[in-house]
């Protein structure tokens, strides 16, 4: 089994996909069974729908609340925490997954790129986003400012990337040029841009780039290495010391 061997001169830039929490008992987007089997991309996750049928994007995204909340992290999600402690400011997880799990297994410096499931905000005005862990079905909530409504704070396709975590990103690159940039991407199909784009970036401030993956990914060409298996059984042994 290889290991990312870091040292004190390592920078690690980690981005993490739904395969990452599918041992934890969540399903993946694309895979027989994903999300986009049972669900149309364009009837629950862009913005036309939520302003079409909103009850029907809520009642998803209430469903999805209650699945994550009753699942734990897994062995992968604690080896990249545990690898995170190790690092400290050299390291940076970048996670296109919204069900909050990189954080409860203790990770800190986190970019949630396609938002939070368990944060909502405004659909009109600019009031901050709020922890909101309720489900709705039929009474929908409404903005007590502007009485717009209310929607999940969630990156929906068409939308773009929160501005604050492409400059987080973009400045952790700049650092790690400093050191030893090393970028692993893991459980992620390397189908949605911009996300899939960053193997790309990280590669052209020199990073040695690894994948960890059920199977090849989109973007797999861009990798200089690829480990092909289950996270929580890889990424214990590869972030290990
Ligand atoms: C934007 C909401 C610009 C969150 C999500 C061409 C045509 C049309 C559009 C585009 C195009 N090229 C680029 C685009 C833009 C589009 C895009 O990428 N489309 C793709 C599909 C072509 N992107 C956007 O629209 C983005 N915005 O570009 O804005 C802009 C600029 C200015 C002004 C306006 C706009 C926004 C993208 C955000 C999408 N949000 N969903 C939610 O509800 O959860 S996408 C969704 O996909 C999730 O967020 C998810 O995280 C993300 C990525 O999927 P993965 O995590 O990779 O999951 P997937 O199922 O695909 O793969 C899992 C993998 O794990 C599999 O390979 C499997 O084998 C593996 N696996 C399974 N089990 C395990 C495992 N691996 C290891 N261990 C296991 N146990
Ligand atoms: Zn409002």
């Amino acid at each position: 089994m290889p290991n990312l061997a870091l040292d004190g001169e390592s920078w690690l830039l980690v981005l993490t996909g739904a395969g990452v929490s599918a041992e934890s008992g969540l399903p993946t987007f694309r895979d027989a069974n994903g999300l986009w089997e049972r669900h149309r991309v364009e009837d629950v996750a862009t913005p036309e729908a939520f302003e079409r049928d909103p009850a029907l994007v809520w009642r998803f995204y209430s469903q999805r609340r209650a699945a994550a909340e009753g699942c734990r992290p897994n062995a992968g999600h604690l080896a990249i925490a545990e690898v995170e402690r190790r690092l400290g400011d050299r390291f940076l997880l970048v996670t296109q997954n919204v069900d909050g799990l990189h954080a409860r297994a203790g990770s800190r410096r986190v970019v949630e790129l396609h938002g939070s499931l368990f944060t909502s905000r405004c659909s009109r005005c600019d009031r901050d986003p709020f922890p909101d862990d309720r489900l709705y079905e039929r009474d929908l909530p409404e903005c007590d400012a502007c009485h717009a409504r209310i929607r999940p704070h969630i990156v929906w396709f068409g939308e773009p990337l929160f501005p604050a975590d492409i400059h987080r990103i973009d400045s952790f690159l700049r650092a790690a040029r400093a050191g030893r940039p090393v970028f692993l991407a893991a459980g992620t199909s390397g189908n949605v841009y911009p996300a899939a784009g960053l193997v790309h970036q990280a590669r052209a401030t020199g990073a040695e780039t690894w994948l960890v993956n059920a199977e090849p990914a989109e973007n797999g060409a861009a990798f200089d290495h690829f480990v092909q298996g289950r996270g929580a059984g890889i990424l214990p042994r590869l972030l290990g010391p």
